[in-house]
């Protein structure tokens, strides 16, 4: 079959991340009104700033602001989480960064799978943020191992799913007609479960052990533990959230409200307690309840090199020295002002955020470059003569301080564990049966490639 018969892999994720919409915004109608908060939010803020709105114009879809940006799963063994790299594939979604949640006490390590490249993140820029549980980190032996044996018994994937990846290896891609039950077949993986494949005994075990370990063991599939759309304001977006009648959690994590917006910030509201059949005697259920599920959003800035997330990464724990933010919004004002002050050192000009080598930017020749060419290559003077400018990349990874926040407040103010293990990457990629791309190189790479295209370009130009 020649290569234009295929479904394209940006047009799969596009219709996998809308099909994953609908299913999550039926099965938590919570989140459908948080997405009716952001698409409010987000039109009010555009109506407010028509600058904002022209640039958003020139680079996004603005039909698509509000659109999911992300998912998150997580899944119990390293036969998962193979397969699941290859399901990820046929969508063109691969394994970017390594994040140990060990380190804040959530018994995890995590990728994301995400597109690659400007023109697939611009047709749809879906990810999914996909931890693996740690089982080594089950101090109990014993529940270990009936852990491990639970997690063996079950397949996450369809038949269907599974011919379907191997159809698409083979042939190079999957047939327009195949694409659509593709999407059908791998939606099933990320489907709520309300019947739970252990007893309450077992629950209340692997719940003590650790609410996550309960989470990933006692269900059928990984289901989607939630959707994050993209919001314009997100301190806005999180001040409403309360009178929309949903529950935020306490604090925005990432960094503070910035002119230029740096990494990511985040916020949710905080998973609801449902309803859930436990295994009980003589295949009766017995009658229980499971917290996993939330809404997220987030607001993307400016990805930041080694040297700019080592001042971030510092100037946080400095935060947190000051303030460790309560679940229970006690202190978040405290926080908030902790934040503010800790950061003051962090530029907020681009140019000098740049300059300093904080951040990676995209540069491109400005009409007069466009005309006169560069004539030395040199890409500072050609910026002082107003030949070439820069934007700033953004930020399309995760942080693993964010994550943990994320995690903890849908865990509980007392779920908070020490685990004594470090990260072990070469493990995970063990796991995944593929090294993970490393974001900081991708980003350089980014900005590299817009250097020479603007030198080459105007090397052209100034030639013609
Ligand atoms: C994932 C939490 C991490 C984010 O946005 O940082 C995450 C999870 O709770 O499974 O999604
Ligand atoms: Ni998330």
């Amino acid at each position: 079959m020649p290569e234009s018969k295929f479904a394209s892999a940006d047009s799969l994720r596009a219709a996998f991340s809308a099909a994953m919409s609908d299913m999550y915004r039926t099965e938590v109608p919570a989140y459908g009104t948080l997405i009716r908060l952001v698409e409010a939010v987000n039109a009010e803020t555009l109506a407010g700033d028509p600058d904002l709105a022209r640039r958003l114009a020139a680079t996004d879809s603005l039909d698509r602001i509000s659109a999911e940006r992300h998912g998150a799963i997580r899944l119990g063994t390293a036969a998962e989480l193979k397969m699941m790299r290859r399901v990820f594939a046929v969508m063109g979604m691969y394994p970017v960064g390594y994040y140990d949640l060990s380190a804040a006490g959530v018994p995890v390590h995590s990728t994301a799978f995400r597109p690659v490249g400007d023109g697939p993140l611009k047709r749809n820029p879906f990810r999914v943020f996909t931890s693996l549980l740690r089982l080594e980190l089950i101090a109990d032996e014993d529940l270990r191992a009936q852990a491990a044996e639970i997690l063996d018994a079950r397949d996450i994937f369809t038949p269907g799913a599974r011919d379907l990846v191997e159809k698409a290896e083979r042939d190079g891609g999957l047939s327009p007609e195949d694409g659509v039950r593709f999407v059908e077949e791998v939606l099933e993986t990320f489907r709520w479960h309300d019947k739970a494949v252990v007893d309450t005994a077992m629950y209340d075990r692997l719940h003590a052990a650790h609410r996550l370990i309960a989470d990933i063991v006692s269900f059928r599939g990984p289901h989607i533990n939630h959707l994050t759309p993209r919001t314009l304001d997100i301190d806005k977006v999180q001040d409403r959230m309360p009178a929309e009648g949903i529950n935020p959690k306490a604090v925005v994590e990432g960094p503070p409200t910035r002119r230029c917006p740096i990494l990511l910030r985040q916020t949710s509201f905080k998973a609801l307690e449902e309803p859930v059949g436990f295994v009980g005697a003589d295949g009766a259920w017995e009658e229980g309840s499971h917290t996993a599920r939330f809404g997220e959003i987030e607001q993307r800035g400016v990805a930041l090199t080694p040297k700019g997330r080592a001042l971030y990464d510092d100037l946080l724990t400095r935060a947190r020295a000051k303030v460790r933010p309560a679940a229970d919004g006690s202190n978040a004002d405290a926080y908030r002002a902790a934040l503010a002050e800790a950061f003051t050192p962090f530029p907020d000009d681009w140019n000098d955020i740049r300059r300093a080598g904080l951040g990676y930017f995209a540069y491109s020749l400005t009409e007069k470059g466009q005309r006169t060419g560069v004539k030395n290559g040199d890409i500072e003077t050609a910026l002082e003569a107003g030949l070439v400018q820069f934007d700033p990349i953004v930020y399309e990874d995760f942080l693993p301080v964010s994550a943990a926040g994320i995690f903890q407040s849908n865990l509980g103010d007392g779920a908070a564990q020490e685990f004594v293990a470090g990260p072990n990457q070469r493990r995970f990629e063990n796991d995944l049966g593929a090294p993970v791309l490393d974001e900081f190189a991708h980003y350089a790479e980014i900005e590299a490639a817009s250097v020479r295209d603007c030198l080459q370009a105007a090397g052209v130009a100034a030639a013609e």
